[in-house]
């Protein structure tokens, strides 16, 4: 039986802030903006550009409070793209956005396209690999000064699926965090300015996927805010189809997408990624209300 003390250390009542991002008093709401090719028109590079600007104005008009722009596709099995055209298709979106005054996050594992999109106004760099994919990102954030989200990841997305073997889940991803978390520290990053994030559907089975959602408390005992990236993924489908709902193909997984950033906020999230925002945003304002009501537990 948990104490009252646990749960106290479980749900902490002030939301975390970060320098640089924007403080609602609630986990934040990241909207993803893919500008990848099969995300848009195939009409070429110039129209896929102002077509993912425009949707990231209507992403924050939505009211996201970070718009997450990357250029390059980590869907398992995905092929990496090149430093060239991830820099061709990031920069000047987050330039733009930042421009029109959007906080704006880059989503990418490479130090070059990190620092290009800092210096076009990205206020946040996103690493699906933690630092792991290239030995300079840790330098290069340290140089920018701007808050890092370090996930959970084993392996590149091509082959990240035969990397999916834990003994405890929960107990490997802290360990690996944590891991990290000192190698981040000895490349001179500020580890004030660091969030954590599991890597739902990153080297991990659905099974993985719910340990870590149920047990994201545990994973808060590393002192950092975390970042729960669960939008439309493979383990919500495989949920709905246990259920009793069939096969739903990613696009309809939204209404549930939002159940599961609400459970995420109520837990403590910092921030939930997701593709509908204002199904995200309604969940976790239901998640604080929720919480507001815990905390006046006795
Ligand atoms: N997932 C994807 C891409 N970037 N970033 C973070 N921090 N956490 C995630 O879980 C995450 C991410 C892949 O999802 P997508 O293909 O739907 O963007």
């Amino acid at each position: 039986m948990p104490t009252m003390q646990d749960v106290a250390v479980r749900r902490p009542r002030t939301p975390v802030e970060l320098e640089g991002l924007p403080r609602p008093g609630r986990c934040l709401v990241m909207g993803i903006l893919n500008v990848t090719p099969d995300s848009f028109s195939d009409g070429g590079l110039y129209a896929d550009i102002r077509c993912a600007i425009d949707r990231g104005l209507g992403l924050a008009a939505q009211g996201a409070d970070i718009v997450d722009v990357g250029g390059e596709s980590t869907r398992p099995g995905a092929q990496p793209v090149g430093l060239e055209e991830e820099l061709a298709r990031t920069v000047p979106v987050v330039r733009e956005l930042a421009q029109a005054g959007v906080c704006t996050s880059i989503d990418t594992m490479h130090a070059p396209v990190a620092r290009a999109a800092v210096e076009a106004g990205a206020r946040l760099v996103n690493d699906v690999s933690g630092g792991l994919a290239d030995p300079a990102m840790a330098a290069t954030v340290a140089a920018a000064g701007v808050p890092y989200v370090a996930m959970h990841w084993r392996a590149p997305s091509r082959e990240m699926d035969r990397h999916a073997e834990y003994g405890d889940v929960v107990a490997d991803v802290i360990a690996e965090l944590g891991r990290r978390l000192w190698r981040l520290a000895e490349g001179g990053v500020d580890l004030a300015r660091v969030v954590l994030d599991p890597g739902i559907g990153f080297s991990k089975r659905p099974e993985h996927d719910w340990a870590l959602l149920a047990r994201l408390g545990s994973l808060q005992q590393l002192g950092h805010p975390l970042l729960v990236g669960a939008s439309r993924k493979r383990f919500i489908g495989a949920a709905l189809a246990a259920g009793g709902a069939g096969e739903v193909p990613p696009a309809a997984r939204d209404v549930a997408s939002a159940a599961v950033s609400a459970l995420a906020a109520a837990e403590g999230a910092f921030c939930v990624r997701v593709h509908d925002v204002r199904a995200g945003l309604d969940a976790v304002r239901m998640a604080a209300a929720y919480r507001a009501h815990l905390d006046r537990e006795p």
